[in-house]
This record gives structure tokens, sequence and C-alpha cells, in this order.
């Protein structure tokens, strides 16, 4: 066992009572997310549209788990690896697939693409290509809700290669400091690109941050959907209520490379295949059959989301360019 892989076991928590339709709702939440970015890795490689893709094939119980925990009006904000956030936070999968596209119905007009997803009415306050750029601007959101006495609360999903950036620090040391109604959350995949957390942190517990800035912090394994729900809940309980961030480190894993141009020669076979076992949406489906959801329900759940899927990228194939004349609305502001 390698050192990277001892740090991820942890013992599990009883097993809970659920609400059925919840469950079902998350299931089909994230193998939305999963068969979107599997089009969008084909179209990828068919050279439907260009620029970078960073998959968050998982992942997915992290972010639909997360945003579970929110009212619609709480702002998320979040990396390059975005696309899951955004569908969770109830962008659709057509507006999403159009944007990669480049397309006028994408959610940027396509001038964006993957890493620039952003829809204000659903405050999703977008993707970010600058590793940590964000988290500042997160302290920032949380800072507008305080001032205002909105009741919002801001939640911030960044990977880990986030966490030795000066900007993470700026970022925390605030919203504690200033007492700010913020989730900051650490998605550990264990990977920056292709360099393991150790090799980038001295302390690989990445939630031991929180101490140093006098904050309370969580620790756990995120591919069950329920249990990150649960304790981001917490977290999101403690912003609302005490207006106090948290700090949440959540151990996952990329099952795909860093971006599409990844050969990952940086990990073995069996490490992915090892993490496998652990993938969030076959634990979703397990959830199901464990609530004594008829098999015949899933079935349909899933045929529902591979049509949504098939529609969403057809929309994406059939929608036009923006006009080039109009290139600059959406640039500059008189
Ligand atoms: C400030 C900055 N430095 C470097 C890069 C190049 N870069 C893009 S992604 C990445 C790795 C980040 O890894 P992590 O934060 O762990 O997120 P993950 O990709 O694992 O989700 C790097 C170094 C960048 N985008 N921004």
């Amino acid at each position: 066992m390698s050192r990277i892989e001892r740090e991820v076991v942890e013992p599990r928590e009883k097993a809970r009572s659920v609400d059925k339709a919840q469950l079902v709702h998350y299931y089909q939440q994230m193998l939305a997310i999963r068969r979107m970015e599997e089009a969008l890795a084909k179209a990828y490689a068919l050279r439907k549209f260009g620029g970078f893709l960073h998959l968050y094939i998982g992942q997915e119980a992290v972010a639909v788990g997360a945003i579970a925990a929110l009212k619609p009006e709480d702002y998320v904000i979040a990396t390059y690896r975005e696309h899951a956030h955004a569908y969770a936070k109830g962008m659709a999968a057509k507006q999403i697939i159009a944007e990669m596209y480049g397309k006028e119905t994408g959610c940027s007009k396509g001038l964006g693409g993957s890493m620039h997803l952003f829809d204000a009415p659903r405050n999703f306050l977008g993707g970010y290509g600058i590793v940590g750029g964000h988290i500042p601007i997160a302290a920032g959101t949380a800072y507008a809700s305080k001032y205002r006495g909105d009741g919002r609360v801001t939640l911030c999903f960044f990977g880990d290669g986030s966490v030795a950036q000066g900007a993470f620090h700026e970022g925390v040391a605030l919203a504690a400091l200033w007492r700010l109604p913020v989730v900051f959350i650490c998605e550990n995949n264990l990977y920056s690109m292709g360099t393991p957390l150790y090799r980038s942190l001295s302390v690989t517990d990445v939630s031991q941050k929180a101490l140093g800035y006098g904050i309370a912090r969580d620790r756990f394994d995120g591919e069950d959907v329920l249990r990150v729900r649960d304790r981001i809940g917490e977290a999101v309980r403690r912003a609302r209520n005490e207006s106090m961030p948290t700090l949440v480190e959540i151990r996952t894993y990329r099952f795909r490379g860093h971006s599409m141009s990844d050969a990952g020669l940086y990990r073995t076979k069996e490490e992915v295949e090892e993490w496998k076992k652990r993938d969030p949406v076959g634990f979703g489906r397990a959830l199901l059959e464990k609530a004594n959801v008829p098999e015949a329900e899933i079935a349909a759940i899933e045929a529902k989301v591979k049509e949504e899927i098939e529609e969403a990228v057809q929309f994406a194939e059939d929608s036009p360019e923006l006009a080039y004349e109009r290139l600059a609305e959406f640039t500059y502001k008189e």
C-alpha cells in the first residue's frame, strides 16, 4: 500500500434513515453528471470543440452532496473542474454542453467554454482557471452577504493544489478574522496534475490548516453522497447561524486524467482500479437498492438520464455560434 492509499482509510458511519425521493434525486444528478462528462469526452476526442477539458468523473458525490445542503439563494464558486457543480446548482446539461461547443445557447454565450461556466440567476458564480484564485472571491461574496444581512452562505470548492497558494491563505485568514459565512471545501483527489499531495505539502492533512486560523474543520471520504450532504450540512449551519467559516477536506479521486491530454504516467492502473471500487455513482445505486427501490424504477431513472444527455448533445450540435459582430457586446461595457 502506498503512502497515498494509506491516507484515505477511515471508519464508516452507522446506517442512517433516508428519504427515498432524495436518494433518487441524488442518484439522478450524479449519473447525469457522469453521462454528461462521458459525452463531453467523446465530443472532445471528435474535435467538436477545443480548449481544455478537465473531467470530474469519480468525484460526483462531492458536488451533489455538498450542494444538496444549500438553499437556492446560496452561492457556489468552483475551479476549472466545475461542470458538476454547475449542474448540481441547477444549470441544465443543455446549457453546459452548448457552452463547451462554443454555441450561443451556452450559459456564457459560448464565449467561455470549459472552466468558465457561470449562472448568476442560480447563484453559481463560476469556474475559475487560476488555481486558488477564486478563494478570496468566495471570502468577498461571503463578506457581501454578511454586510447585507441576506443570510446567504457561500460554498467554495477547490483542489488540494490550491492549498499552498497565497490566495488560499489570504481567503481563509480574512474569512476567519471577519467571521464570514463561507464553507471552504478542498476536494483532495490526491494529485495536482501529476504531483502527489505529499510532494507539495509537508502536512498532508489539509484540514489542519484550519487550526492556524482558529476555525472549525472536518475531514472525510467523499464517495457517499449522504455523508457529504450531512457533514457539509453541519458546516453550512455554522456559517448561516453563527457566521463562522469551516475548512472541510473531502478525500476523493478522479478516475480520468487531469485534463484530456494527461496520459496518467504518475499513477498505476491498479491504483485507479482500486479507487473505482469506491465509485460514488455505484455507491449511489447501491443506496437505492438498499432502500428497496425496485430495479425497474432504477432502470427508468437511468433511461431518463440517457435521454436528457443525448438531447443536450443534440441541442448543442444544432445551436448556432454567436455572430462575430456581437463578440464585443459581452466583453466591454460602456
Ligand atoms: C496559479 C496557477 N498555477 C498553475 C496553474 C496550472 N494548473 C492548472 S490545474 C493545476 C493543478 C491543480 O490541482 P488541484 O488544485 O489539486 O486540482 P485538481 O485538478 O486535482 O482538481 C495546475 C498546476 C494554474 N491554472 N494556475
